[in-house]
């Protein structure tokens, strides 16, 4: 079993930093499990582009609220508290915050660790060895 805080991997490699967000990340590929689970909070008034080409996400809103657009599409959707999204097809995708937005999100393959967006709004896939150094 593990038992892990937010607290306790404060100022750590699982906290990573970006522009318009900061992600807690509480599982990694280095726990070996076929996941990492993330506390994530996107800053109020900022809007992010992302496009998860080599992973699946799960996103559940917990606080805040926001607008999230499917860019293959051009739906949209209001974000809130127990509202979730899957990008079960490596949909681009555009989240504007109307507040700080805190997401519990969960990778399918697991992060390895300090991965954050390239150009296109993507994460590199790192392979276990890569997490292995990481760790
Ligand atoms: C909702 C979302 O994808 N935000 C960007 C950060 C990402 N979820 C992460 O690495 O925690």
């Amino acid at each position: 079993m593990i038992v892990r805080s937010i607290d306790q991997i404060s100022g750590t490699d699982r906290t990573v930093k970006a522009k318009t967000w900061e992600s807690r990340r509480l599982i990694l590929a280095r726990d070996r499990v076929g996941f990492s689970l993330h506390d994530t909070v996107l800053y109020a008034g900022t809007t992010t582009d992302m496009w998860y080409a080599n992973h699946v996400e799960a996103v559940y809103c917990v606080a805040g609220s926001g607008q999230l657009i499917n860019k293959e599409t051009g739906e949209t959707y209001d974000i809130a508290p127990g509202t979730m999204y899957l990008l079960n097809g490596n949909e681009r995708h555009t989240l504007t915050c109307h507040t700080d937005l805190n997401m519990v999100c969960v990778f399918n393959p697991p992060l390895a660790g300090p991965e954050t967006h390239d150009a296109n709004g993507t994460y590199p896939l790192m392979t276990e060895s890569v997490s292995e150094v990481a760790s």
